[in-house]
């Protein structure tokens, strides 16, 4: 299997799903790091991307219990929040001036808010940031969006694409294999959901990216089957930029008991999505939720893009127990961070465009 596997790699063919297996089951670490740093050199040199952005979490008021959730609230629950629009503005003011190119706006889904009004949020939000780009709603957002708004899923997308939604984050996917869909998130939109939501925003020009959340009660089989979904809808339209794997993070949830993925096995997961998703441009690592060091590691395991400068105001990961407590850094430390790795510390903007090549300035 190894040597099939070494074969295929370096012939650039496609992967199936018992190889990807095998590469978690049996392959040694440095293999694993040789193998996708051949890809990611492939596809992207040494350039390692990030961008400028920053966060809105408008609510944490939920209407699911996702059992490794440790951001939500139920409505009417202490420790609850809801921002007014009026407080978004002010949110967005203090960017004025300032070299952000994006921003990302995701939070619980609250029972009460449709289109119209996330509609008119962005609008607010572009007012104030006229060239920002806006990654917004994970589709477990979007389908209940949409159905209190009572539209259809291509209606909901157009009408927010006419407000001015650029693209779509990744959230919201999780693991889509039923067996554990039903363990960790079982009212909430399904896989079904999930893919068809993306494939009609790619089908619309709407750019997305996607997610695994791993380290919890998956199991590899889960983690292929959930890639090779993600896979098969790449294929049919070419719309996922970044793949993005979210470590579980296990404080303040249901899931608490649960031991945390080891370093080992974040790096391990990085290079098999490297190496099986082989349609999707970019593997980013988070690096408020595993750490700069990690990150830095993670370079060499398949990974081409870290995020971007966040400002502290993203609690999803902080709440459930991540590296970074308050997530901010400057792109001089961003540029370090790359540089001493080893790599080529690249601005994009959120679509991939290259807007400065910091290694000049680094060297
Ligand atoms: O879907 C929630 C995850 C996601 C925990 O598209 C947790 O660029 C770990 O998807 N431990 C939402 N993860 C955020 C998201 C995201 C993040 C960064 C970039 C992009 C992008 C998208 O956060 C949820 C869920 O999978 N999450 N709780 C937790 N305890
Ligand atoms: Fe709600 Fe999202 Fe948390 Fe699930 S993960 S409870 S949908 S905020």
């Amino acid at each position: 299997m190894k040597e099939v596997i070494e074969e295929k790699v370096y012939a650039g063919r496609r992967l199936d799903e018992n190889e990807a297996l095998f590469l978690y089951q049996s392959a040694d670490l440095g293999w694993l790091g040789e193998l996708a740093t051949y890809v990611r050199e492939k596809k992207h040199g040494k350039n390692t991307y990030f961008n400028r952005n920053f966060h809105i979490e408008p609510t944490n008021i939920c209407i699911y219990t996702c059992a490794f959730c440790a951001f939500a609230r139920r409505p009417g629950e202490e420790g609850g929040w809801e921002y007014t629009l009026e407080e978004i503005e002010d949110i967005c003011r203090g960017y004025v001036g300032k070299p952000v190119t994006e921003v990302h706006i995701v939070g619980g889904v609250h029972p009460k808010r449709g289109v119209e009004y996330y509609g008119e949020m962005i609008q607010r939000i572009k007012r104030i940031l006229p060239h920002i780009h806006v990654k917004g709603f994970t589709a477990v957002e979007l389908k209940v969006m949409f159905a209190r708004s009572r539209m259809s899923i291509e209606e909901g997308l157009a009408a927010l694409r006419e407000y001015g939604l650029d693209s779509i984050p990744g959230g919201g996917a999780e693991i889509f294999h039923p067996d554990v869909r039903k363990q960790i998130c079982d009212t909430k939109a399904s896989t079904d959901n999930w893919l068809v939501i993306h494939e009609a925003a790619h089908k619309l020009g709407i750019p997305s990216n996607c997610t695994m959340l791993y380290g919890h009660v998956e199991n590899y089989f889960h983690r292929v089957h959930h890639m090779n979904l993600l896979r098969e809808l790449q294929d049919r339209t070419g719309g996922f930029n970044t793949f993005i794997p979210l470590k579980f993070r296990h404080e303040n949830n249901e899931l608490s008991h649960i031991q945390e993925a080891s370093v080992i096995e974040d790096l391990k997961n990085y290079a098999v999505a490297r190496l099986f998703l082989d349609n999707i441009p970019h593997i980013k690592a988070y690096w408020p939720m595993i750490g700069k060091p990690t990150t830095q590691l993670a370079l060499s395991f398949g990974v081409d893009d870290v995020d971007g400068t966040i400002d502290d105001t993203t609690k999803i990961y902080s709440m459930a127990g991540a590296e970074e407590q308050s997530p901010a850094v400057t792109t001089a430390e961003l540029v370090h961070l790359i540089t001493r790795a080893g790599y080529r510390p690249i601005e994009r903007d959120s679509v991939y465009n290259i807007l400065n090549d910091f290694s000049v300035v680094a060297a």
